[in-house]
């Protein structure tokens, strides 16, 4: 398809660009210099590809989709490029020749974490997919100077230390200064009558502007030639004194400016599922978002003259309601300037956005105070109040007299704009990331929406990137799955199924089991060398790596592990295999409880590790700055999936799938993706346990249940958590975790206590956890179970999901890119 990879031409391109960048010849350079060279060579290749796809579309004027997002968790770019470019091996092979090691260079690329986490990492999947599909996409989002913070563990405790991820450049991005859009401020809006038109026009004045400049990654599809565009946007200062007539010359307004410029884009908000409500966030919102669809009009104006029929060419999908200021930027930009009606640009704006809904979690709802907004954003918020007034009218015509309704559906109410009520309004489509999310969507937390709207709300679970997370990051299973089964899982997962007549055949348990070793026995070099713990890769890899939240239950994890040592401690003799617990996770850097959780893992792993009595039948790790790069490595390695969030909180979960696409049974909750998943492998092939999400919502609505009861009628989870606040994980500071032992069993606080469900839970849990190990000690039965997970589990790949997304939302053609 692409160019024949020449492996001589390769090396002298890497040659002549070691001597370009660095005036040194290859056994001088170090192995960043190598990176540096070999990407600039990837990237000459990529951009043949790059131009060619442009060629096309601009031929093709094909639709296009502009997934709007604050977030693109990407990773690392280089050997996800040469992997769809088909490319690897043979680059691999060249740079031996000269002497280098591929995956060492690779480990020289920081990663692009312009992301937490799920919603992030799908965004970067969904690329993946859109490129490999064919799909005419731009990704549109912020160029942040630093990404996700990295982490250091400190005497056990978290340290956040700034991702300075450009310090050494970045080869795969395009500066593109001639797209700059102006972005504008505050100010005030002045109303000036049009004799001739008869109509107001809205002239925004006295306003500070900023410069939006776009740099372009290439997203490279597999093997099929087309490279499409993330745009993320920089902020620049205007360097001009720009200021319309009021201002001219005034000094003070040109440093805020620049200010502002420099601000805007420093920094990702390290929140997961959490708004924090900053006015810097909200411009870093409008910022991007009015840069993209300015960007957007304008590449539409080229070939059409009628901004009416614009949706025909376009669609926004916005990623959750980060980026919903889209839905008044195109009004602004189709009122003010195109001198469209309102009722015309209704029409245009509601026929191009469409939401995603990715979580029910109260305390990620974005709720903006009307004095921020309307003193950020004058213009924007005049035209949300008038598509409230206009909503709201017909509220109450479809429910007379019934100010309830209003109430809770209105778009502006009680001194608050709501995102997620003006996203339902102005979309015309609304969807949840999983079964169970969307019905929970439609039944409770949307239900007057979805009983205004029906016809808006779908379902498109999410999926991953079979290319990233299987093809690259296991390349001895990826291998054997090809040997097996042929190539075509690539870019066509459910022939994975094909794999099904092997699960009861001896030989290919054990090759199977054989890989899985060989990938612990890296997992645990990795650990070695980055946490100096030694782990035995015969024991269970029970891995939990996620964000850290009290809803996804890392302490209901870390309490078992404390219940399962007291247990070997009081009975030596006890049969029990050999277990190492994984944990990975970031928590908010202003997450108190979060962090402390950290300690709490950390401080367990070291009572626990220096034990000698225990004969290392459990070790607990916790890998510091979780994160793409060694993800990879570590849903690789895994045999257990710990997905044990309270019932209903996860809205979908994208890690279960990496772990089962990579043969770990699911040891999880009844939640999110996870039933989709255990519906697709079969109940027996999973170790499913807890309250399901309809108990959890009845308790919630019936004021919670009682964790005392079980405190004081089980000893064992007594014991457990009297451990918390007598000395035995911080004999310098017995009350160390007090607030941790609080959140399981005071009601002091306005707080429910046991808020998820950790108590109730903990049986059951641990239960399953002894199911677990049963299950393990017979390794037929596991081989099977873990072969059956990877089999299964092609109805989660990312390119299934952007079909449904084409399909169902956008209505996209495929693009084909001739010779
Ligand atoms: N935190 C959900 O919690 C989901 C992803 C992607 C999340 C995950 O369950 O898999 O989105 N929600 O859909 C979110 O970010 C703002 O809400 C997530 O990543």
């Amino acid at each position: 398809m692409s160019k024949k990879f020449n492996k001589k031409e390769f090396i002298n391109d890497v040659k002549a660009n070691v001597r370009a960048l660095y005036r040194r010849n290859l056994d001088e350079a170090t192995q960043q210099q190598i990176f540096q060279a070999v990407s600039y060579t990837v990237k000459d290749t990529i951009i043949d590809n790059w131009l060619a796809t442009q060629e096309q579309y601009e031929k093709d004027d094909p639709k296009y989709v502009y997934y709007m997002s604050m977030e693109f968790l990407m990773g690392r770019a280089l050997g996800n490029n040469l992997i769809n470019l088909t490319e690897y091996e043979d680059v691999k092979e060249a740079l031996a020749e000269i002497g280098f090691d591929l995956n060492v260079i690779e480990d020289q690329e920081p990663d692009a974490a312009l992301g937490n986490g799920g919603l992030g990492r799908l965004a970067a999947c969904f690329l993946d997919s859109l490129a490999t599909l064919g799909y005419p996409a731009y990704g549109c989002g912020i160029r942040y100077r630093y990404g996700m913070f990295k982490q250091k563990i400190e005497d056990g405790y978290q340290v956040e230390v700034p991702d300075n991820w450009l310090k050494d450049g970045n080869p795969f991005e395009l500066r593109r200064p001639e797209y700059a859009k102006e972005v504008k401020f505050g100010g005030y809006v002045r109303v000036v009558y049009d004799e001739k038109t008869g109509r107001n026009h809205f002239v925004q004045e006295g306003y500070q502007v900023v410069r939006a400049v776009p740099y372009d990654f290439p997203i490279v599809g597999y093997n099929n030639r087309v490279v499409n565009t993330l745009r993320v946007w920089d902020a620049e200062a205007v360097s001009e004194f720009q200021l319309d007539s009021f201002d001219k010359g005034d000094y003070r307004k040109a440093v805020e400016q620049e200010n502002l410029a420099r601000n805007i884009v420093e920094v990702l908000y390290p929140n997961d599922n959490h708004y924090a409500g900053k006015e810097l966030r909200l411009k870093q919102q409008y910022f991007f978002i009015s840069a993209s669809v300015q960007a957007a009009v304008s590449k539409y104006k080229k070939k059409h003259s009628d901004i009416r029929k614009f949706y025909e060419k376009a669609t926004f999908q916005l990623n959750d309601t980060h980026p919903t200021v889209a839905v008044a930027e195109l009004m602004r930009i189709l009122i003010d300037e195109e001198g469209l009606t309102w009722e015309e640009a209704w029409d245009v704006t509601t026929k191009t956005c469409a939401y995603t809904n990715h979580t029910i979690m109260a305390e990620a709802l974005e709720k903006w105070p009307i004095e921020l907004f309307s003193r950020l954003l004058p213009r924007i918020y005049q035209i949300i109040e008038e598509i409230n007034r206009r909503f709201v009218a017909e509220i109450e015509a479809r429910y007379p007299g019934n100010f309830e309704k209003v109430r809770k559906m209105a778009i502006i109410f009680d001194g608050q704009v709501k995102m997620a009520h003006l996203a339902i309004a102005a979309g015309y489509s609304v969807n949840g990331v999983a079964e169970l999310h969307t019905e929970i969507l439609k039944k409770q937390e949307l239900k007057d929406f979805y009983e205004m709207m029906p016809e808006k709300f779908n379902n498109k679970t999410n999926g991953i990137t079979q290319r990233r997370f299987l093809l690259h990051g296991n390349p001895l299973l990826a291998a054997w799955v090809t040997d097996h089964i042929g190539d075509e899982w690539i870019t066509d997962l459910p022939q994975i199924a094909k794999l099904k007549v092997y699960a009861d055949d001896r030989k290919a348990q054990q090759e199977f089991m054989n890989i899985k070793y060989q990938n612990k026995v890296r997992l645990a070099k990795y650990i070695r060398e980055h946490n100096g713990i030694e782990v035995d890769p015969r024991s269970i890899f029970d891995v939990q790596v996620k964000r850290l939240h009290e809803y996804k239950r890392q302490l209901l994890n870390i309490l078992h592990v404390m219940y399962l040592y007291n247990q070997i401690k009081d009975h030596p003799e006890m049969d029990f295999y050999p277990r190492t617990f994984i944990f990975g996770a970031k928590a908010a850097a202003g997450y108190r409880r979060a962090k402390l959780t950290i300690k709490l893992i950390n401080s367990v792993a070291d009572v626990i590790n220096n034990d000698a009595s225990i004969k290392n039948k459990l070790k607990v790790v916790f890998i510091e700055d979780y994160r793409v790069s060694n993800a990879e490595l570590i849903f690789a390695a895994a045999d257990v999936s710990e997905q044990i969030s309270t019932a209903s909180k996860e809205a979908s979960g994208t890690g279960n799938m990496k772990f089962m696409l990579n043969g770990a049974p699911t040891l999880g909750t009844m939640d999110g993706a996870n039933v989709e998943i255990v519906k697709e492998v079969g109940e027996e092939n999973a170790f499913i346990f807890g309250l399901s999400a309809d108990e959890v919502i009845n308790y919630e609505n019936n004021g919670g249940y009682y964790p005392e009861n079980i405190f004081n009628s089980d000893q064992d989870i007594r014991r457990v958590l009297m451990q918390l606040i007598n000395g035995t994980y911080a004999p310098n500071d017995p009350e160390m975790f007090r607030d941790i032992y609080d959140s399981l069993l005071n009601t002091k606080s306005s707080d429910r206590a046991d808020t998820y469900f950790i108590l109730a839970d903990f049986k059951s849990y641990a239960e399953a956890q002894r199911r677990v190990e049963e299950a393990y000690r017979d390794e037929a039965r596991w081989a099977k179970m873990a072969m059956l997970n990877t089999a299964c589990s092609g109805k989660f790949t990312s390119d299934r999901t952007i079909q449904q997304y084409v399909d169902e939302i956008w209505h996209l053609d495929k693009e084909v890119i001739e010779a």
